[in-house]
């Protein structure tokens, strides 16, 4: 079954969206495979973000990832990768639809509230780099086998 990796970023947990950011994923019918509130150290920030380092923003977006505790979550289901994205919205507040959560929480792109993983290839990297303990082995039986 496919998962992707959402990390609510500092501003999204100071604002107090977690629980409305889990309850959109959990609506949906997606399933929670792994949480964790984490301050992360600069060097694996830069990790993560390692893809955009020669970004002119580059530095600013390290900065805003370590200026507070973050939520690393898990999500499991069909298709969870492109859903997980829709849900989220377009990486710019200014161009993400009202109904997604930075269309409904967020105004400025430096300050976008939730990361989710672009590609099942760099959900499987991001789950590595951020549970490298493994996350949870249970089965939903909501999902429907493939036919
Ligand atoms: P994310 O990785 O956070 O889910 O975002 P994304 O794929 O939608 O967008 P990406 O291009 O990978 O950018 C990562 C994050 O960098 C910040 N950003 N700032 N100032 C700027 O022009 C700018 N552009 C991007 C955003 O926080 C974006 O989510």
């Amino acid at each position: 079954m496919e998962q992707t990796f959402v990390m609510i970023k500092p501003d999204g947990v100071q604002r107090g969206l977690v629980g409305e950011i889990i309850c959109r994923f959990e609506k949906k019918g997606f399933t929670l495979k792994g949480l964790k509130l984490q301050s992360v150290e600069r060097a694996f920030a830069e990790k993560h973000y390692a893809d955009l380092s020669s970004k002119p923003f580059f530095n600013g977006l390290v900065e805003y990832i370590i200026s507070g505790p973050v939520v690393a979550m898990v999500w499991e289901g069909k298709n969870v990768v492109t859903t997980g994205r829709k849900i989220i919205g377009a990486t710019n507040p200014s161009d993400s639809a009202p109904g997604t959560i930075r269309g409904d929480f967020a105004v400025e792109i430096g300050r976008n509230v939730i990361h989710g993983s672009d590609a099942v290839e760099s959900a499987r990297k991001e789950i590595a780099l951020w549970f490298p303990e493994g996350v949870a082995e249970w089965q939903s039986s909501l999902h429907s086998v493939d036919l």
